[in-house]
């Protein structure tokens, strides 16, 4: 999505995240508008946008939060696909300007107006096209039958099927956080157990957890077989189906310490 130097990005709803309220619908749109919505009262700008100057999201992800503290409750985090040289992550926060198309990650996209647009909200990380090429948006995993991922963001990049891990650590001065990136490596035949499967192709669409705390992926190569056989929920098909033949186990190459 491209927006040229039109002053007007907050206009239109492209490459925004926008907050409806879908249970209440008007008779104009099946949704109404939040009345604390950032741009509610701001002429010129669409009332449905939370966050602004997104290039081209691909999954994003809620986190439920520390199950002991609630820490992280609530957090929206999304990969943002990159133009030509760097994928992001992004926490999207209310009201943000996220930076496309004058900024892709960190590195100015069209210097003319680089720098120049006002207050900008960075990536958490980004990576460039040397490392992979469209990021799949991951899952913050809260769950405990892997205690070696809690509370980390897992995600992967669709191009070359590399799986990541991005670890906070949070500042206990300022409260701000930094983020530490890892590929994460699979497990062989010797640590793989209960039929789980080591081999997976590329091409991740997209991350999930299961009720039973398995973390799971979607590939693209089965989404047209688990569409033969659904049952259940829209939102649960793919992670049900895909159980037993694509979920993965990820080695204990990260910290430890099981809180379950
Ligand atoms: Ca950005």
């Amino acid at each position: 999505m491209w927006f040229g130097l039109s002053p007007k990005i907050r206009g239109t709803l492209l490459g925004s995240v926008l907050r409806l309220d879908i249970d209440h619908y008007t008779s104009s749109h099946p949704y109404s508008i939040p009345s604390d919505n950032p741009f509610v009262n701001e002429n010129g700008s669409r009332p449905e946008i939370f966050a602004y100057g997104i290039r081209n999201i691909w999954r994003c992800d809620v986190d439920e939060g520390d199950p002991e503290t609630g820490y992280g409750r609530g957090r929206i985090i999304c990969g943002d696909v990159g133009q030509g040289a760097y994928e992001e992550i992004d926490i999207i926060k209310r009201g943000r300007n996220y930076g496309w198309n004058s900024r892709e990650g960190f590195e100015c996209y069209r210097k003319d107006k680089c720098g120049k647009i006002g207050p900008e909200e960075f990536p958490i990380y980004a990576y460039s096209h040397s490392v992979g090429k469209s990021v799949t948006g991951g899952h913050v995993y809260r769950g405990c039958l892997n205690p070696n991922l809690h509370g980390l963001y897992v995600y992967g990049d669709y191009v070359n099927g590399k799986l990541f891990r991005l670890k906070e650590t949070v500042s206990s001065g300022s409260g701000g956080s930094s983020w530490e990136n890892k590929e994460l490596t699979m497990c062989g035949e010797d640590v793989c157990f209960n039929g789980l499967v080591s081999q997976y192709e590329k091409n991740i669409l997209s991350f999930g957890e299961d009720d039973d705390g398995r973390w799971l992926f979607c590939l693209r190569h089965d989404l047209s077989y688990v569409t033969a056989d659904i049952s259940g929920p829209l939102s649960n098909r793919h992670l049900r189906l895909l159980v037993n033949k694509d979920v993965v186990s990820v080695q204990r190459d990260v910290d430890g310490g099981a809180i379950c």
